[in-house]
């Protein structure tokens, strides 16, 4: 049977510029999608936009709109970003769609009506840019832990979740599937979190009316992060399709960066407890990119652009970077010279050398044609068992969501590659006419792991994969293709001809400021 494989990125809030940050995540799923669609999975990448609360309302009516009419307008910014990066998402989920706000007040009034819903009145602090609400020793020194803004003092009538009740339950969760929470450092910190005890969450507002409003009592509307969560559900039929539901369901993996991982390992597990819906089997979170050494922020004005960083630098070079430069966990720091150094010593040098000066010797040496293997020796034999073991690594890593070791373990091969032409050094070969047949078996065997690690590749850089694959005159279906198969060694078909390929990724001159 297929297997099937469920990933999300969290749903960015609408009326946020989209940055390098928002970028990273869905990058990362993206890869993680591509490569398991290779891999023979039935995959469901989804992704979205987080569109009601007091935020969405208040900016609108500083514009003079409709919060629906700003949502409609600003979604497009993810939407054509997604475009441009080349994410592969199956669907974008809006939390403003019907779909949407159906299952919101079908999974409410399941849990109100499982008496884990009450009505009572919230008298403490909220912070509208995190959508959170804290107590008053919560706070440190008066600001919001988690963003350091001022939060407002809230008094009003309120439904609250019995969280507290699941207070037990959770902490043995987490104990019992030590993959739930990942990296495995952060599930302490959550741990001790729930130690502190949890307390029941106000979930609905009465001061704004942009959400969805609670069934049968509609002063209320659905706090945000309630209502937001549930795309996880919504998105994949909850309800409205059970087929669909019942074969994605539970979640393989929701991605998202460590700011938010007590909503979705706390509140959301809870949640669905309450529910009766199996939790997701694993919450991965990322760590966090600062730019240039400094936390990017609106008063710095030093949020990165994707779009203007896909323009200078080309879309695979920002892929490539964001995946390779850090580990998927960990903090990293973006940096131009950074960004230029990976471009220029590993696009560039490794993998963009690599694959000129091969096809320039089948050019020059073989008149363009792809030549025969007569004998292959144990120097191929040796690439070709490397070429396995990449294999082999990348499933492992891939699994651990270890990007950038993947791509470390794809950048030996193509060292090795690099390496085994330098020993057979195919250029002392042509020199002599009777060894015709090994220069041809070399170049053979180059161009064909060149073709292995385009796919080995493509999740991460795609659009470059595809422009090695096609030069190689191997053209695949690549939304069905299946790596396992697709890389044993002799795709490369001898006889067709290639050309000297244009540079795959000019080198950028690192200015000096
Ligand atoms: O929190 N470094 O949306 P959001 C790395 N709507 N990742 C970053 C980042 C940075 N500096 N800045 C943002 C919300 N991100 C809610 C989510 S989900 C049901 C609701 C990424 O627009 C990272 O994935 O504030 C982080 O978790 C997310 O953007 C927050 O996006």
């Amino acid at each position: 049977m297929t297997k099937k494989f469920y990933i999300t990125t969290p749903i960015y809030y609408v009326n946020d510029v989209p940055h390098i940050g928002h970028a990273y995540t869905t990058i990362a799923c993206d890869a993680l999608a591509r490569y398991k669609r290779m891999m023979g999975c039935n995959v469901f990448f989804l992704t979205g936009a987080d569109e009601h609360g007091q935020k969405v309302e208040n900016a609108a009516k500083a514009n003079g709109e409709a919060p629906i009419e700003l949502a409609d307008r600003v979604v497009k910014r993810y939407q054509q970003l997604w475009e441009k990066l080349n994410i592969s998402n199956n669907d974008f989920i809006r939390t403003s769609q019907d779909r949407h706000k159906q299952v919101v007040q079908d999974i409410f009034k399941k849990v109100l009506d499982a008496g884990d819903i009450y009505l009572g009145e919230y008298e403490d602090w909220y912070c509208t840019p995190c959508e959170t609400f804290w107590t008053e020793k919560q706070l440190a020194d008066g600001k919001c832990p988690d963003c350091n803004r001022d939060p407002h003092k809230l008094k009003e009538e309120s439904y609250f979740f019995r969280m507290s009740k699941y207070q037990d339950r959770l902490s043995q969760y987490i104990q019992d599937n030590p993959d739930f929470i990942a990296p495995a450092s952060r599930r302490n910190e959550i741990l001790s979190f729930i130690k502190e005890g949890l307390r029941d969450l106000s979930i609905s507002r009465t001061t704004f009316s942009w959400g969805v409003p609670v069934p049968g009592n509609d002063k209320h509307v659905v706090y945000v992060w309630f209502d937001a969560l549930l795309n996880y559900l919504s998105g994949i039929g909850y309800r409205a399709d059970d087929r669909m539901f019942n074969k994605y369901w539970p979640a393989d993996v929701h991605v998202i960066g460590k700011d938010i991982l007590r909503f979705h390992a706390v509140y959301w597990t809870t949640f669905l407890f309450a529910a009766g819906i199996e939790p997701p089997k694993r919450v991965f979170a990322h760590g966090w990119w600062t730019v240039e050494g400094k936390k990017m922020s609106k008063s710095l004005r030093n949020a990165v652009d994707p779009n203007m960083l896909v323009q200078t630098y080309g879309v695979d070079q920002i892929r490539y970077f964001l995946l390779r430069e850090v580990p998927f966990g960990l903090d990293g720091d973006f940096s131009k010279h950074a960004l230029i150094h990976r471009i220029n010593s590993d696009l560039a040098n490794d993998l963009g050398n690599l694959f000129s000066r091969v096809c320039s010797m089948v050019v020059k040496y073989f008149d363009r044609v792809i030549p025969k293997v007569s004998e292959i020796t144990q120097s191929e034999k040796a690439l070709i068992a490397k070429k396995e073991e990449v294999y082999l690594q990348l499933e492992i890593h891939m699994d651990a969501l270890a990007m950038n070791k993947a791509l470390i373990s794809i950048f030996e091969f193509i060292s090795a590659i690099n390496k085994y032409i330098d020993d057979m050094a195919p250029w002392s070969l042509a020199k002599e006419p009777k060894k015709a047949g090994r220069l041809g078996t070399v170049l053979y065997a180059a161009l064909d792991c060149i073709r292995v690690i385009a796919l080995f590749i493509y999740p991460f850089i795609p659009e470059s994969a595809v422009k090695i694959l096609e030069h190689l005159n191997s053209n695949y279906d690549m939304s069905d293709i299946n790596l396992k198969y697709s890389s044993n060694f002799g795709g490369i078909e001898s006889g067709t001809k290639i050309d000297k390929p244009e540079v795959l990724f000019p080198r950028i001159e690192q200015k000096r400021e």
